[in-house]
């Protein structure tokens, strides 16, 4: 019914918020209601714990007995870091659990559903499922692939340049840069090449007032590992985590220094083209990360962007023009047939005072 849409819409959007602050763990809203009232909401806690459904149950002082649960993941039915949750459903005899979206997690899978029937629960699902997909889209692409979710962050001149080597440092405006800072609180991590480093020094955390908590992992590919010990990053790496990838040719000296500095240095393979995306994608897969945000510089940009787990470009563009004194925002693609260029589909454009967020998805 439309109430249904209703409540879970408000779950969708309630978890929204908490992405990229969940850990391995997907960010996943719950709504109760009781006689067609919220009485309670809940999203899974910090780093995964607790779940939703804890959260919003422990809200309620006298658990009314014609409750409706809305999910926006189907309740787990197993203990791992957390209680089961549809122990708790059973406990206090809700009357009916609607879900946007099965857990495609292997030691769920339809068993949560199935328990709250065999309880006497009436169970309804797929309710708003495809706006519940884009939350959990980083964690069900690590359940299915041992992948994570990347997403990439361009920002460049109208015409899609960045700025020349000796330029001012910023294209677009401010507010274009807060809400960079957004998106870097919810991801679970952030990529950069080495290259952005040296050029600009970034902290690549999070400053907005009110989610400097938020902040993500911090990346870097360092094929050489050139990184300066005395940059931003690796003077906040002990408060920050923060990875470096590079090769199995870098000097162990360094990456002692850099050790003792609270960095992890992680060796991975090398391609022609430089250090193997797919490879360091592989190991943060595994170690359940479910989100990446790429944020430049342009080659990277280029290795992500025709990759097969990128789900969503943000592309903002200020009112600048740069001409061939600039450099395009993404490197080469070696696309000689726009057949095989990547299949964007504009999918929401805001005006930032005048410079633009196109955010794009991928069409699969
Ligand atoms: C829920 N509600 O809010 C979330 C769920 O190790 P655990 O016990 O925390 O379980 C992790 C799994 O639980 C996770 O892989 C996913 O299948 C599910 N997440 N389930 O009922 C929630 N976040
Ligand atoms: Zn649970």
């Amino acid at each position: 019914s439309s109430d249904d849409n209703f409540f879970m819409d408000y779950a969708i959007r309630l978890a929204a918020r908490n992405i990229g602050n969940t850990g391995e763990n997907p960010s996943v809203g719950c709504v109760i209601t009781s006689n067609n009232k919220i009485i309670s909401i809940g999203v899974t806690g910090k780093n995964g714990t607790p779940h939703a459904e804890h959260n919003a149950i422990h809200g309620i002082k006298n658990f009314p007995i014609n409750t409706t649960v809305y999910v926006t993941l189907e309740p787990c039915s197993h203990s791992g870091k957390n209680p089961p949750c549809t122990n708790l459903l059973i406990k206090k005899k809700v009357k009916r659990v609607v879900i946007a979206q099965k857990d495609p997690n292997p030691i769920v899978n339809g068993e949560g559903i199935k328990l709250l029937e065999t309880n006497g629960i009436q169970v309804d699902y797929g309710i708003s499922e495809k706006l519940a997909q884009e939350n959990h889209y980083g964690f069900i692409n690590n359940i299915k692939y041992k992948f994570p979710e990347i997403n990439i962050k361009v920002a460049s001149s109208k015409n899609g340049f960045t700025i020349p080597e000796e330029g001012t440092k910023w294209i677009t405006n401010y507010l274009s840069r807060s809400y960079g800072h957004v998106l870097r609180s919810n991801h679970d991590a952030i990529m950069v090449g080495i290259n952005t480093i040296l050029k600009d020094n970034p902290s690549l955390t999070c400053r907005l007032p009110g989610l400097t908590n938020f902040s993500p992992s911090r990346i870097v590919m360092d094929t050489n590992l050139k990184i300066p010990i005395n940059s931003k990053i690796i003077n906040t790496a002990e408060k920050n985590e923060t990875i470096i990838f590079t090769s199995k040719f870098s000097s162990e000296r360094k990456i002692k220094i850099l050790k003792n500095k609270g960095v992890k240095v992680i060796k991975i393979p090398k391609t022609k083209q430089g250090l193997s995306l797919n490879s360091a994608l592989k190991f943060l897969g595994k170690k359940e990360y479910n989100s990446l945000l790429i944020e430049g510089g342009n080659k990277l940009i280029a290795s992500a962007i025709t990759s097969s787990h990128l789900n969503k470009v943000f592309w903002f563009s200020s009112e600048k023009i740069i001409g061939e004194e600039g450099k395009p925002s993404i490197g080469k693609l070696n696309i000689n047939n726009l057949d095989n260029s990547p299949n964007l589909f504009l999918q929401n454009m805001i005006n930032l005072d005048n410079n633009y967020l196109k955010v794009y998805r991928v069409r699969k």
